[in-house]
């Protein structure tokens, strides 16, 4: 039996589109404008390492005491945004997924660099399908660094190499093939070529290639 590794956003929630309300309101401060192409190069990345690309972006240094205020700042902006979030914001295809892990008895951990990810999963109400959740808080280095998912695969006693990742992001998917994983790319094709298969949408994924990734 396999064991799955869901990330957060982008494949079970779409939380992007706060991250970007937050973080143009950030760039305005110093005076850059944040398009949402430019936003697509922060998926996946963590909270520190997005303001740094940010302020490279803008062509902007900073102290560290400003930097951490600017990080607090957002922070404060997204949990905002995201407070009303409920289980009607899953993505398409996630409940069915989650139920035939229930139904298999497949392990199942959660990867996500997002240091509100327990937040999330508990607004959702998705909790109760998670063994293990790794996530920004439990990790010291973000993705492609595959640490997040070695200990999602530690905390469910599966070997790596038994190990499916859903991922959106093409950091994610490079994490992933790094720890030796099987991974599953959510998105544009182009984008996330490293993967073993991408789909647009975890609704594509029917019942046959559930079981052959499960191995059941
Ligand atoms: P937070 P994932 C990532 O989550 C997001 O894709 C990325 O945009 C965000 O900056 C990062 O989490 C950190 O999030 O500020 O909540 O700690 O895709 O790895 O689930
Ligand atoms: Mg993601």
């Amino acid at each position: 039996m396999n064991a799955f590794i869901f990330d957060l956003d982008g494949v079970i929630v779409d939380t992007a589109k706060y991250h970007f309300i937050a973080w143009k309101t950030i760039a305005e401060t110093f005076n850059y404008n944040l398009t949402e192409s430019q936003n697509e190069n922060l998926k996946g990345v963590s909270r520190s390492d997005s303001l740094d690309l940010l302020l490279q972006w803008g062509k902007k240094v900073l102290i560290q005491e400003k930097k951490n205020m600017l990080l607090n700042q957002k922070n404060k902006h997204y949990l905002q945004l995201i407070q009303e979030m409920g289980s009607e914001e899953i993505l398409p295809g996630v409940l069915n997924i989650l139920d035939f892990t229930k139904n298999n008895n497949v392990p199942v951990a959660l990867g996500s660099a997002s240091k509100n990810a327990q937040l999330i999963l508990g607004k959702l109400n998705l909790t109760p399908y998670f063994s293990s959740i790794v996530d920004g808080t439990h990790v010291r280095h973000s993705k492609p660094n595959p640490e997040v998912f070695l200990l999602g695969a530690k905390n469910l006693n599966t070997p790596a190499k038994s190990c499916v990742v859903f991922e959106d992001a093409s950091a994610g998917v490079a994490a992933a093939k790094t720890a030796g994983m099987t991974a599953i790319g959510i998105g544009n094709p182009e984008e996330l070529k490293a993967a073993d298969y991408v789909f647009e949408s975890l609704e594509q994924i029917n019942i046959s290639l559930l079981n052959k990734l499960a191995a059941i």
